[in-house]
């Protein structure tokens, strides 16, 4: 039966060291278990890929452990395999010391952050004291002032078993103090293998960055795209229900072929990560390498993943990857740079910013960087938020940042210069909104001085041109505007009309009423209620914005107490039928009229066409 998967202690391990050192051996005499698979790895006699193994100490310490290639050759595969470890089992042979990808290796989990691990001094059967003396200073040279500077070293024979019982010790100690490495709460599971099983389909394995995995699950297989479900999942061999951050993990799928499967993958959950082609990192170079100048192709390392990038240098800090396919990457994730030719690793770093700001120029970039680089989300998310003209939806803010949804709208709702708006949807500063209610209260300004007898400008107008929750947002809340129907003012406005100016409104108003049932084209009544010719139009808009007069079709205006009337008349007849010849008898209004206002009184669901007559409703 799958268990619930107590919290064990547990933790992934990966060795390190130069080939032929005895890693694979010494994983053998600790687990048991031949890591190298392989017929090559057999028939060659080193390791070529990953190799996997779990360990169960006497106190019940689970380790897994991934065992890497030390072949300068394989350093693609090394790499694939340390992006998930949390300690590093450091072997070096006492006959040889410390060689070239001992060294590398080292490099190589120092920059991806690691932060502790146990050094092995193994074949001590074949070693002199004085090799062994030499091969510890080598390795204190080597460690000084690292992450490894005080880690145990035991010394130790795979072969006789000398000092296996003091590496158990030192396995159990390092488990004891085990923190995971934090890489956020998002799902993220980069794929270092993928296989098919008789009977179960498509598996992958890997070490579950972050976030948990539950059986039922859906996930996504980024940067393809593809979904899958998770048809169950196993640790240490063992089937469990879920999975948690920091754990190895055995993941089955369904509904993907194991033919799409390839190292390098990365399992997320559906639609909450978006792949990047552009990378901004702090960088860190390793001395005594050639360092890049201007631009350089080289291949990056993120997670199980190898791509290739054309590198930038921005200063000596920073740099910036074009990446030829696109990946899952998160501000604070470790990468590894190499030269393909000659190969070898060359420096490493750490992301900050994964979709980085466009149109900035070197130095802008460079200043941004720094700030992202001192700051944590303090000042990552209103930086994020503020270079957006108009905010942003939270939504994009998971993938520029590595947060989920509910812990940044925490966040925003703590921070004193951001907030969401009212759909919870949409995050913009305080600073864009101050700016833009000055906005409205300019062109509210500027559109009451020109209209001062206007009560409020258009709603639509006042929007600035935002969508509609960005511009409630501006109205809700703010003091110095009154919204009345689809019209927005100042509060402070009153609409002045000067006695000349409402005399001719009056004049029109009166000329219409007079008119009834038989307006004359509207130009005509103008004329009559003598406004200045160059006034009347805006007069008559006016009065029809205001409900006074109103519009029944292009040529036809009603004064509005002459449809109140005929609404008034109806609502008392309601259901009854009539028809054209009866309406014009009832108002003596012309045929022409006729069918234009009944069309109107049918929009305004007054009334009912049926066949040639109405039904009053
Ligand atoms: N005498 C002796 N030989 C060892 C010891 N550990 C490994 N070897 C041998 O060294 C060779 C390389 O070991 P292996 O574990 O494959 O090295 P790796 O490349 O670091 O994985 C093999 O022939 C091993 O049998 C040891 O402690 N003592
Ligand atoms: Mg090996």
């Amino acid at each position: 039966m799958p268990n619930s998967n107590p919290d064990v202690r547990q933790i992934v391990i990966g060795t390190a060291g130069h080939v032929d050192h005895g890693k694979t051996a010494l994983i053998r005499a600790l687990t048991g278990v031949d890591t190298d698979r392989l017929a090559e790895e057999k028939r060659r006699g080193i390791s070529i890929d990953l190799g996997f193994a779990h360990y169960t100490s006497p106190n019940g310490i689970n380790a897994s452990f991934v065992d890497v290639p030390g072949h300068e050759h394989f350093i693609k595969n090394m790499l694939a395999g340390a992006g998930g470890i949390e300690a590093v089992l450091l072997v070096v042979a006492a006959d040889e010391g410390v060689k070239p990808q001992t060294r590398e290796h080292f490099e190589i989990c120092r920059l991806l952050g690691v932060k502790r691990g146990i050094i092995a001094v193994t074949k001590i059967d074949l070693a002199s004291q004085e090799q062994i003396d030499n091969t510890q200073t080598q390795i204190d040279a080597l460690r000084a002032e690292s992450f490894l500077q005080k880690a145990p070293i035991v010394l130790v024979s795979a072969l006789s078993g000398r000092g296996m019982s003091a590496l158990v010790q030192a396995l159990e100690q390092l488990c004891c103090t085990q923190t995971f490495t934090d890489r956020g709460s998002l799902v993220r599971l980069p794929i270092d293998r993928g296989f098919a099983l008789k009977g179960f389909g498509t598996v992958v394995t890997g070490t579950l960055w972050g976030g948990e995995l539950r059986t039922g699950d859906s996930v996504e297989l980024q940067p393809l795209g593809v979904e899958a479900r998770i048809r169950g999942l196993q640790i240490h061999g063992q089937p469990v229900t879920s999975a948690k951050q920091g754990q190895r993990t055995a993941v089955n799928l369904s509904g993907v072929e194991p033919t799409a499967i390839q190292r390098g993958l990365i399992l997320t959950k559906p639609k909450q990560l978006l792949p990047t082609k552009r990378l901004q990192i702090a960088v860190e170079w390793l001395s005594g390498v050639e360092l890049p100048t201007r631009r350089e192709d080289l291949l990056l390392h993120i997670g199980t993943s190898e791509i290739a990038a054309h590198l930038k240098v921005l200063n000596g800090a920073f740099v910036e990857c074009e990446l030829e396919s696109a990946a899952i990457a998160l501000p604070g994730d470790r990468i590894i740079l190499r030269r393909p030719t000659p190969a070898e690793t060359i420096g490493g770093g750490t992301i900050l910013d994964p979709f980085p700001a466009k149109q900035l120029n070197r130095f802008q970039t460079i200043k941004r960087l720094e700030s992202l680089l001192a700051g944590g989300m303090e000042t990552r998310l209103p930086l994020l938020v503020e270079e957006q003209s108009n905010g942003c939806t939270v939504e994009s803010l998971v993938w520029k940042t590595g947060y989920s949804e509910d812990s940044l709208r925490g966040l925003i709702r703590a921070s004193t210069n951001l907030l969401l708006t009212a759909d919870d949807e949409h995050v913009v500063s305080q600073a864009w909104l101050n700016a833009r209610r000055q906005q409205l209260v300019d062109f509210l300004t500027a559109f009451h001085a020109q209209n001062p007898s206007t009560p409020g400008a258009p709603l639509a107008q006042a929007r600035l041109g935002l969508n509609l929750t960005l511009s409630n947002t501006i109205f809700q809340g703010f003091s110095a505007v009154r919204i009345n129907g689809d019209l927005v003012c100042l509060n402070s406005h009153r609409a002045e009309i000067p006695p000349e100016e409402l005399a001719q409104l009056g004049r029109i108003e009166q000329e219409f009423r007079k008119a009834g049932f038989q307006p004359s084209a509207p130009m005509d009544l103008l004329k009559r209620a003598a406004v200045p010719a160059s006034k009347e139009r805006g007069l008559l808009e006016r009065l029809i914005k205001e409900g006074r007069l109103i519009r029944v079709s292009s040529s036809l205006v009603f004064h509005r107490d002459v449809l109140d009337h005929v609404r008034t008349s109806l609502a008392q007849q309601k259901g009854r039928r009539f028809s054209i010849s009866e309406f014009k008898d009832w108002t003596q209004i012309s045929r022409k009229y006729a069918i234009p206002l009944l069309e109107y009184l049918d929009y305004q669901r007054l009334t009912r066409r049926d066949g040639d007559c109405r039904v009053v409703l």
